[in-house]
C-alpha cells in the first residue's frame, strides 16, 4: 500500500488538513529547488516570495489532480484549477511586513488575506505546502490550528472562521485576539493561547501538507533556512462578486496597495464584465495572461500606487 492509499481525506472536513508523505520524488523536489534558484522575486511588499514557474506546475498538476479527486470524493472540499504558486522561505530578501528581524522571515498565526479577498471562496480553496529546501525535520515547519480541536475549545470563534480569512491571531494580554483584516474590528477572544491546540506536522523535503483556505497557520520558526512551495487551488465555478473586493477596512486597503500587481488584473475582469459577479475561471485566465506577458515584458511587472489608489476608491464608491 503507498502513502497515499492510507490518507483520510475527510480529515479535510474535519481537520482542515492533511498530510502526504513522500508525495513529492527526489526528482522532483531538485527540480522546484532549481525552479527557485532562477526565480525572481515579486513585487509583493507584504512579504518576501518568488513565483513558481508554469513548467514547474504544469509538470506537478498530474499529481495534484490525483490528491483533489480523492478530496472532492471523500469531502465537501472541490477543487479543479490549479491557479497559483510561490516559494516561502524563511530567509527574507527583502523588509516586509512579516520580516520580524533583518534576514528573517515568519509568518504569525493568520488564515490567508489576498486569496480570499480575491476568491471569496477559500473553503473550496487548497493549499499544496511542500517543502522543498527542509535541513532540520522537527524545525521550520508550518504550525496549524486543527478545526476539530478549535471547535473543541472554542465553537463559537471556529464557526465564525470557517470559510472565511484575513484575520491575525494576536496577544492581548492573557488572551488572544482575532483580529478582522477584512472589515477592521474583531472576529472575537480566545482565553487560551492558541499553541495549546495547535499541530505541528514535522516536514521533510518533498511531503506535502495540504491546507483548506481558512486554515488557520503560523511559521514554527525561522531558525534554519527553510524553502517551500505553496501552489494554490481554485474552484473554477466559484461565482467572485464584484462588490466584495474593494470593501473593507485600512488594514485590507494596505495589504491590497502593498499587492496591487495581483489585484489591478482583478478589478480589469470586472470591468471587462458586466454583471456583478465573475466566475472564478475566468479571472484565473487573466491573472495567467497577464503573468505572461509581464514576464515577457510586454506590460510593466507593477500599476502605480497612485494609480491603483484612485481605482480603489473609485469601487469603493461604486459599490
Ligand atoms: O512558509 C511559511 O512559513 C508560511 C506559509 C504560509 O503562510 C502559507 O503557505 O500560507
Ligand atoms: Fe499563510
Amino acid at each position: 500500500m503507498s502513502e497515499e492509499d492510507s490518507v483520510s481525506y475527510s480529515d479535510m472536513d474535519s481537520r482542515g488538513f492533511l498530510l502526504i508523505r513522500d508525495f513529492l520524488d527526489q526528482s522532483e523536489v531538485e527540480m522546484l529547488k532549481q525552479d527557485f534558484e532562477s526565480a525572481a522575486l515579486e513585487v509583493n511588499s507584504n512579504y518576501s516570495v518568488r513565483r513558481l514557474s508554469a513548467s514547474a506546475m504544469d509538470r506537478l498538476e498530474p499529481k495534484f489532480r490525483h490528491v483533489n479527486e480523492q478530496v472532492a470524493a471523500q469531502s465537501s472540499v472541490k477543487v479543479d484549477c490549479l491557479n497559483d504558486g510561490v516559494y516561502f522561505s524563511t530567509v527574507s530578501e527583502k523588509a516586509t511586513l512579516s520580516s520580524p528581524r533583518k534576514g528573517a522571515q515568519a509568518f504569525p498565526w493568520h488564515q490567508d488575506h489576498e486569496n480570499y479577498w480575491m476568491w471569496f471562496d477559500v473553503k473550496n480553496y487548497l493549499n499544496f505546502y511542500m517543502p522543498v529546501v527542509k535541513p532540520v525535520v522537527e524545525k521550520s515547519n508550518l504550525t496549524v490550528v486543527p478545526l476539530d480541536r478549535l471547535h473543541e475549545r472554542a465553537p463559537e470563534i471556529h464557526d465564525k472562521l470557517l470559510g472565511r480569512g484575513a484575520t491575525r491571531v494576536l496577544p492581548s494580554g492573557s488572551k488572544w485576539v482575532v483580529k478582522d483584516d477584512n472589515r477592521g474590528g474583531k472576529v472575537g477572544t480566545l482565553d487560551f493561547d492558541p499553541a495549546e491546540i495547535e499541530e505541528t506536522p514535522e516536514l521533510r523535503p518533498g511531503d506535502l501538507l495540504l491546507l483548506r483556505g481558512d486554515l488557520i497557520h503560523r511559521t514554527q520558526d525561522s531558525s534554519t533556512r527553510r524553502v517551500a512551495a505553496s501552489i494554490r487551488y481554485i474552484n473554477s465555478e466559484t461565482q467572485v462578486p464584484r462588490a466584495s473586493l474593494a470593501k473593507g477596512g485600512l488594514a485590507k486597503m494596505l495589504m491590497m496597495l502593498n499587492a496591487r500587481y495581483l489585484f489591478e488584473p482583478v478589478f480589469q475582469c470586472f470591468d471587462n464584465a458586466d454583471g456583478s459577479s465573475v466566475r472564478a475561471s475566468e479571472i484565473d485566465l487573466h491573472l495567467k495572461q497577464v503573468r505572461e506577458r509581464r514576464l515577457s515584458g510586454q506590460e510593466a511587472q507593477n500599476t502605480s500606487k497612485l494609480a491603483f489608489l484612485s481605482r480603489l476608491t473609485k469601487e469603493k464608491l461604486r459599490s
